[in-house]
């Protein structure tokens, strides 16, 4: 029942199962995990997809001999084991060059190179079907605050991706742009932090059209941040094209757990508004398996992320469809029937003749501030499905 399906468009990035467990504190513990194997593994777990970051594929010092032989044979294993690649990316914080950001450092020639690789991997990600061109800062940030002037890098930012913008637009791909905030790591702060920053950014830019966000579950909650509120604004605006499933214990460094590991009633929340809302794109996990697991623990990991994903969908639609939560539902939204048609007049816009007709009418504010909402109730039901007692 909770066994994933292509048609559940459950994704990971190559980079999350192939992750090698290396953190600032100790080296890999795993050996390096071929794209082809990544590939049959997550299709027979029941995946529809991969990404990748143009060196998670081919190597940054790849000969063209080397890059054709492992093209070759990924593209033959995404035919062999019917995967797509629905999204690509850049990596453009590993090499040295980019240890002062990318599209933000302060040296041109490194703003200029980032460019260039940029391009490279968007036709690249192109060739391989993506859909979706990820845009995560990286190393787009200060450990200085002196470092930089903080206007420049918005300004630099903003040319870089209306560049990209026209250059994708001028190859006549058939691709949009989704750009990841993130608050810090590895930078001690870095440009965009919060859906917010980015949602505000995107409506500066020359095509605002193809831009849109693609937010990760922890990132946001490292800001301490509702997770469920972003995504629901970016909904909202039509901008949620991509999202990055994983899971984090609060304001820390970001870990990117297996999704539902640890906030299950935001996820819980999280998974009940994706599917309700209709979000069709991908579902992205972007987190990988404890540095203490084998490779047989990196397919659980991937596995359980999937699980988890239609174990909360299905307690979402039982959620939903309980009468009880309905009856209250209906109880806590009814209100006070008189005022209702106002607010209807509200929502279809300003007039003088309801500006006047609201403020000449008769309110009960005491008994407005005597209505219990029953919310304990509601919550408690709620709690009562994610545990699995209703
Ligand atoms: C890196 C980062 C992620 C981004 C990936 C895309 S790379 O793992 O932590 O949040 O989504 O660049
Ligand atoms: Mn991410
Ligand atoms: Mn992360």
């Amino acid at each position: 029942q909770f066994t994933p399906k292509k048609e559940d468009k459950f994704t990971f990035g190559l980079w999350t199962v192939a992750n090698q467990g290396r953190d600032p504190f100790g080296d890999v513990v795993r050996p390096p995990l071929d794209p082809v194997r990544s590939v049959q593994k997550l299709s027979e777990l029941g995946a529809w997809g991969v990404n990748f970051h143009d060196n998670d594929l081919i190597p940054f010092d790849a000969t063209p001999t080397e890059r054709d032989r492992i093209l070759r044979d990924f593209k033959q294993a995404l035919k062999d084991y019917e995967m797509v690649v629905p999204t690509a990316t850049t990596n453009l914080f590993y090499h040295p060059a980019f240890k002062d950001g990318a599209f933000t450092a302060v040296d041109p020639s490194v703003r200029a190179f980032a460019l260039q690789k940029t391009m490279r991997a968007i036709d690249l990600g192109v060739e391989l079907g993506a859909k979706t061109y990820v845009f995560w800062g990286g190393r787009e940030g200060v450990d200085s605050e002196a470092s930089k002037n903080p206007i420049d890098a918005v300004k630099r930012m903003r040319d870089a991706i209306n560049f990209l913008s026209e250059y994708v637009i001028d190859n006549g791909y058939d691709l949009r742009l989704a750009l990841e905030p993130k608050p810090n790591e590895p930078r001690s702060d870095t440009y965009f932090p919060t859906i917010g920053h980015m949602l505000a950014f995107i409506y500066t830019l020359d095509h605002p059209d193809m831009i849109g966000l693609n937010p990760e579950v922890a990132h946001e909650h490292m800001s301490g941040l509702n997770f469920v509120h972003g995504i629901a604004q970016a909904l909202e605006a039509g901008k949620l094209f991509h999202i990055d499933l994983n899971d984090q214990k609060g304001p820390r460094f970001d870990q990117d757990l297996r999704f539902g590991s640890e906030s299950i009633k935001s996820m819980f929340f999280l998974v009940r508004l994706l599917e309700n809302a209709g979000y069709d794109g991908p579902k992205h996990f972007d987190a990988h398996a404890y540095r203490t697991e084998d490779e047989e623990g990196v397919w659980d990991f991937a596995a359980g992320c999937m699980r988890t994903y239609n174990i909360l969908r299905d307690k979402a639609r039982r959620f939903d469809s309980d009468p009880a939560v309905q009856e209250l539902l209906a109880t806590i939204n009814g209100g006070n029937s008189e005022h209702i048609s106002w607010l209807e007049e509200v929502h279809n816009g300003y007039s003088k003749d309801l500006a006047n007709k609201l403020k000449a009418a008769n309110f009960n504010p005491k008994a407005l501030g005597e209505r219990g909402y029953q919310y304990e109730k509601l919550d408690q039901l709620a709690i009562e499905h994610i545990l699995g007692v209703r």
